[in-house]
């Protein structure tokens, strides 16, 4: 079949919206119409050629939400009609990770995932000359219909909006899991959340959630205030505001550090400044960010002889056919919101407007609607 999508043809250049050729599902694939998708910082992250498994080209797009056409041979867990939320952490429930209760990173497909093929090493996506085009996270949901693993799709409930629940796709999957499956956020807790985007605003609603008493929020842009108290933030800190070291006042504001940090930025020094704000003896800091090409993490080691502790989450820590389901009851029950975090919607011609959009801080989450 022919479909439209929009293609990243190269590094740092604007997508192309054109007519793509889609192969139909083979063995244990399930071809989806994409109704509605989510565009995280990870897509301008790959976009930018900061991503070292960056490929191109490539059909970007990871937060996704649509109903299922057709299925392949060997396909049980699923039929033509059911909605579905795409994973680009999949869930086979047989690999070694997925029977280990310590991790959720099942590895049942990532080497071929992070090729940018299907498990059976080939694209479904060619050119209209023919020429291939690479999938990207498993997901591709920047087309309008995509051909994903049976692993990698969550069946959810059919009275979910797609214009909302993609962002379960990956920004309230990630920041509400880092605070309740990673952390593990005690009641009474002590927080601080670097980074008040789309993922940092869902740790606050996680941490609040979790009952925390004190949810610092960290951000360069003061824009971001006034969201993130809706969110459960109770101190707001622009580090350009703070006269001499950050880490003396977030310690000082916390009265000995926070129990817990989350960096929500990908930037190292902010994660570095976000472990040593943690609490003497028995913080956790949690690496959420994704860092470039090269960038590297450092501290005194001596931080984490003192007993700090520096941890790092994917998805939120989500088995994502088991929870994100249960993630989409909580909305649906209004025990989470998601609604005033999309405060963009387009049709695909624009989505470089979406990360227009991004790049000047302007938006939370914009979501292409097809
Ligand atoms: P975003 O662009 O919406 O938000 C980033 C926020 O960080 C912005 O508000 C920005 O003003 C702020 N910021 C930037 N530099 C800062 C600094 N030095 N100090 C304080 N604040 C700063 O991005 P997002 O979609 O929320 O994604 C955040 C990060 O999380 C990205 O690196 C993304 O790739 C990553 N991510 C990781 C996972 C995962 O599973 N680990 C999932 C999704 C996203
Ligand atoms: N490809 C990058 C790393 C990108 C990355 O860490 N991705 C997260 C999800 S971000 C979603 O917005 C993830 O799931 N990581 C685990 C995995 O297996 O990719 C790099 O640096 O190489
Ligand atoms: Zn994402």
């Amino acid at each position: 079949m022919k479909t439209r999508a929009a293609v990243a043809l190269g590094a740092g250049k604007p997508l192309e919206v054109m007519e793509v050729n889609l192969e139909g599902p083979k063995a244990f694939e399930v071809l989806v119409e994409i109704k509605a998708t989510g565009i995280c910082h990870t897509d301008e992250f790959t976009l930018s050629g900061a991503d070292p498994e960056g490929l191109f080209p490539a059909i970007l797009g990871h937060e996704g939400a649509g109903v299922v056409v057709e299925v392949g041979p060997g396909v049980t867990s699923l039929k033509p009609g059911d909605h579905v939320i795409p994973l680009y952490t999949p869930e086979c429930r047989q690999c070694e990770y997925c029977l280990n209760p310590k991790t959720n990173l099942c590895q049942a497909i990532r080497s071929t995932q992070g090729a940018g093929v299907m498990p059976d090493g080939s694209s479904r996506f060619t050119t209209l000359d023919g020429d291939p085009i690479l999938h990207y996270m498993g997901t591709s949901t920047f087309s309008n219909y995509t051909v994903v693993p049976e692993i990698a799709l969550a069946k959810i409930r059919e009275d979910a909006p797609f214009d909302k629940v993609c962002y379960i796709g990956c920004g309230v999957t990630t920041g509400i899991g880092a605070v309740i499956n990673t952390a593990k956020v005690e009641i009474g807790s002590k927080a601080i959340v670097f980074g008040l985007g789309g993922i940092g605003l869902n740790v606050l609603q996680g941490l609040r959630l979790a009952g925390a008493d004190m949810i610092v929020g960290v951000d360069l842009n003061n824009s971001k205030k006034e969201m993130a108290e809706r969110f459960g933030m109770t101190h707001f800190v622009n580090p350009s505001e703070v006269e001499g070291d950050l880490v003396a006042y977030l310690v000082d504001l916390t009265k000995g550090g926070a129990d817990y940090t989350f960096d929500a930025t990908g930037n190292v020094n902010v994660m570095r400044t976000a472990l040593e704000a943690s609490h003497k003896g028995w913080g956790e800091s949690i690496i959420i960010g994704v860092a470039p090409a090269g960038a590297e993490i450092s501290t005194r080691p001596f931080q984490l002889v003192t007993g700090r502790n520096w941890r790092g989450t994917a998805f939120g820590g989500a088995r994502g056919r088991t929870d994100v389901p249960k993630i989409v009851d909580w909305y649906m029950d209004g025990k989470i919101e998601i609604d005033p975090m999309i405060t963009h919607t387009m049709p695909l011609e624009d989505i470089n407007k979406g990360f227009d959009l991004m790049h000047a801080g302007e938006s939370i989450r914009s979501v292409v609607l097809y």
